[in-house]
């Protein structure tokens, strides 16, 4: 049997582990990996922190091509658990962005566990965030009189209000654009329906004075740009005066009756439901009533808008002719089953989930086992609030043994329905409501 060359560089860093571990990963493991990708968090892994996430030594770690990652870890679901959520699908972890499953949806009231997070930048840290002494400036063109309140002179001076609201990712089923469009490839869980605590932004702004030339509202959060460039902002969207003025667009301090969990929005954001979540600002610091339509990051160039007109997948559209999102469009999930179930051939079957339809109410839910062929109409409950999602149910049967597919359909208020297939193309990959359907076998 030939003897295998011993690699003296490698012996070399035996010992240098010993004396210097730092460098000893650098030059076993490499230069730096892209911070962006998951693959690099593991990459940037020393031997030490690789060997104890997988509770056992490597046995031949010297032999193990720089860079490698553990098939162990690179196999895992999650890399890491999220402090405060249970079971998201994480599509990104540098900043984090992560889904739900549509069986973790099944909540009338969706839990902070289950609530998915979407961040365009740094969230700031939470050892810096002190409620007690966090404040909230209201100024812009268009405000008579600014002004900074804390968050407890915010609670003391304006009346409370709950409501349970519905917000959405505007690239929620970005996933099943063809071409692909850039961004997080979320598929169905960004989306949900928690009970939101707050003060009224109308009461706010009507104190501070709204002149007669406002015409939107932009929001100012603490999380910061990507790049680390203090001069930047993550994001700094908004919505016009008549969304800013409804009853229940709320500057919320509380979810589900507790603070809301840090990573979405802690102490205090803005909740405008029903319209793309990207309006409803988190760990917000500031309110600017504009004079004109807001121009902070990511209102600008193709984020958020969607073409004014059809276009052929792929198209190239000028800005000019690009709107931007206002109410989302009617969509629905399904919650249960989980899909992959199995169910007993003789036995009713039971499914059920949400739909919700932007600033409408949703009238109809239909569903199907046979692909779209014949519909059966679901129960339908009336909506807690305006702007809260409904639940629907329907008891089925099977014909007979075999694989089935459930498919939802919702239809709003003005007879608006889901597309059964991907809708409308766009360059961003926006406002994806096609069916959801879910795989059950009868046994
Ligand atoms: N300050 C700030 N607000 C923000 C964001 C952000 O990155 N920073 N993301 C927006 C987008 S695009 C969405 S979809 C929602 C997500 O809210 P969540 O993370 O609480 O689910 O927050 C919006 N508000
Ligand atoms: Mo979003």
């Amino acid at each position: 049997m030939k003897e295998e060359p011993q690699n003296p560089h490698v012996r070399g860093l035996h010992e240098l582990y010993a004396e210097d571990p730092e460098r000893a990963d650098l030059l076993l493991w490499g230069r730096r990996a892209d911070p962006l990708s998951r693959r690099g968090f593991f990459r940037r892994m020393g031997l030490a922190a690789m060997t104890s996430a997988l509770g056992a030594e490597i046995v031949f770690w010297d032999r193990m091509p720089a860079g490698l990652i553990p098939a162990a870890l690179a196999q895992a679901p999650t890399p890491f658990q999220i402090e405060g959520k249970e079971g998201l699908v994480v599509l990104n972890d540098r900043p984090i962005n992560a889904e739900a499953t549509a069986d973790l949806l099944d909540d009338e009231i969706t839990p902070a566990k289950h609530l998915f997070i979407r961040n365009n930048g740094h969230p700031p840290q939470l050892d810096t965030i002190d409620p007690e002494t966090w404040t909230l400036e209201i100024a812009g063109e268009a405000c008579e009189r600014p002004a900074k309140f804390t968050l407890s002179e915010l609670k003391a001076k304006f009346p409370h209000h709950t409501y349970q609201l519905q917000i959405e990712c505007g690239g929620n089923g970005r996933s099943e654009f063809n071409p692909p469009t850039h961004g997080n490839q979320w598929t169905i869980g960004a989306v949900g329906c928690p009970e939101w605590t707050g003060v009224r932004l109308r009461d706010v702004l009507e104190h501070c004075g709204i002149k007669e030339n406002a015409v939107y509202v932009g929001y100012r959060g603490a999380d910061t740009h990507l790049s680390g460039d203090p001069t930047k902002e993550a994001i700094s969207r908004g919505v016009p005066m008549r969304k800013a003025l409804e009853d229940e667009t709320l500057l919320a301090f509380a979810m589900n009756g507790e603070d809301i969990p840090w990573q979405n929005g802690h102490p205090l954001r803005l909740v405008a439901g029903g319209w793309p979540a990207s309006v409803s600002g988190k760990w917000l610091r500031k309110i600017e009533i504009r004079d004109r339509v807001h121009d902070g990051e990511k209102m600008g160039g193709d984020s958020y808008k969607v073409p004014k007109y059809p276009v052929a997948p792929g198209t190239k559209v000028p800005e000019e002719d690009m709107a931007i999102i206002e109410s989302m469009p009617v969509k629905s999930v399904v919650t249960f089953p989980k899909s992959g179930a199995t169910h007993p051939l003789g036995e009713t079957f039971s499914c059920r989930g949400h739909a919700w339809a932007g600033d409408l109410e949703v009238k109809e839910v239909h569903v199907s086992i046979d692909f779209g062929t014949t519909w059966t109409k679901a129960g339908l409950k009336k909506p807690v609030n305006r702007l809260a999602w409904q639940r629907w149910e329907a008891e089925l049967k099977f014909p007979k043994k075999g694989y089935y597919e459930v498919w939802a359909r919702a239809v709003d208020s003005e007879g608006r329905s889901q597309p059964m297939l991907v809708p409308g193309w766009n360059p961003k990959g926006y406002l994806n409501n096609a069916c959801h359907r879910i795989a059950v076998q009868a046994v």
